[in-house]
């Protein structure tokens, strides 16, 4: 197991197409629990591939509470096959945009389909945070941020906040 270094935002890698995985395998199965853990440490409730500077279709997500049991979901090529029209706004936050909030309009209900860790199809539903969560994480794959469903201004503001964080960073030798 071993925490990877998680991609902020500015990051031309996170704006790429990730591509699709043909066969999981040691290395597929040994990036979901590397990414599992990253997410754990971090925390977060999701992670994507992109996020780890891989541009692998790969996405791991756990919406348990501290309190519950954990549930990892560990998905390879993940693909939403039914969305709502119905939709809901979400205060939404991304690891790769560390300490930025907004409100983001998605789907309320997904249907999901997903190769699994032993090359098995999988459907799903989900709705409430993990349905927020899988749509979310299936954007990174697409480079897609969560700043992309927002307005330009609130965009930019979160855009040059990050960059100016960057900047004011202590250089590291
Ligand atoms: O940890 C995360 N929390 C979160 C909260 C609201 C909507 C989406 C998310 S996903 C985020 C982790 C992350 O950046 N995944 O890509
Ligand atoms: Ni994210």
């Amino acid at each position: 197991m071993a925490i990877l270094p998680i991609l902020v935002a500015p990051d031309p890698r996170l704006k790429t197409k990730a591509k699709a995985v043909e066969k999981v395998d040691d290395g597929i199965r040994q990036l979901m629990e590397d990414m599992l853990e990253t997410m754990y440490q971090a925390p977060g409730i999701g992670l994507a591939a992109p996020q780890v500077g891989v541009a692998k279709r790969v996405v791991v997500i756990d919406v348990a509470k501290e309190d519950e049991e954990p549930q990892p979901l560990r998905m390879v090529n993940p693909e939403i096959i039914w969305a709502s029209d119905d939709e809901e706004l979400y205060e939404e936050g991304c690891l790769s945009l560390p300490e930025q909030f907004a409100d983001v309009v998605r789907s309320v209900a997904v249907r999901v389909r997903y190769v699994d860790h032993q090359n098995e199809i999988r459907e799903f539903d989900a709705d409430d945070i993990l349905g927020i969560c899988v749509q979310h994480e299936i954007d990174h794959l697409e480079g897609t941020l969560f700043v992309d469903h927002i307005s330009k201004l609130k965009r930019n503001m979160i855009l040059r906040k990050l960059q100016k964080a960057r900047k004011d960073q202590p250089v590291t030798v």
